[in-house]
């Protein structure tokens, strides 16, 4: 499928090294078994510019090898050209949602449609928590919101 076509998804958290690296891996997987992984730009960045270059957390990197998924992800700051590219911009929690769309704001030509990942949850569990500071079973919880957003968010777009 051309890139033109592809429809594209941006997932975000504070520093790219916990939540959206687990979200994109996560989703990643899931258009690979379905077959629709060349049909997708996938992506993820951080609010903030402190992790930039960094590999993921080693515990959402253990989290991630449990459910044999790996990652070569480096963590990346969202970019104002992400807001014109991107379809989606899926975030994990309030503070990014007002991050984000502050720098959305000072964007011209926005396209990305902005929202919490958590939306997309069946079990309505809207805030994807920051596990930084948590426990493996916090990174657990983590992959768990991801894994069924994701799905919901594939299955809407799809
Ligand atoms: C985090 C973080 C997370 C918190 N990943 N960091 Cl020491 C710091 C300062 C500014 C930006 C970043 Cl990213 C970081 C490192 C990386 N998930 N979560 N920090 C965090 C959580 C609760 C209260 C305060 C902070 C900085």
């Amino acid at each position: 499928m051309a890139s033109s076509s592809r429809k594209s998804v941006l997932f975000v958290c504070l520093g790219n090294i916990c939540r959206s690296p687990i979200a994109e891996a996560v989703f990643r997987k899931m258009t690979t078994e379905r077959g629709v992984v060349n049909d997708w730009v996938i992506d993820s960045g951080a609010v903030s510019d402190w992790n930039t270059g960094s590999s993921p957390d080693a515990r959402a990197l253990a989290c991630l090898r449990k459910h044999d998924i790996e990652t070569d992800h480096r963590a990346r700051q969202v970019t104002k050209e992400d807001f014109a590219s991107f379809d989606h911009i899926l975030c994990m929690d309030e503070s990014n949602l007002r991050d984000l769309n502050r720098k959305a704001n000072a964007v011209k030509n926005l396209k990305a449609k902005i929202e919490l990942l958590g939306t997309y949850d069946p079990q309505k569990q809207l805030i994807i928590k920051d596990p930084y500071y948590g426990s493996d079973e916090d990174f657990d919880m983590v992959y768990d919101q991801c894994l069924r957003c994701c799905k919901a968010f594939l299955d809407n777009h799809s």
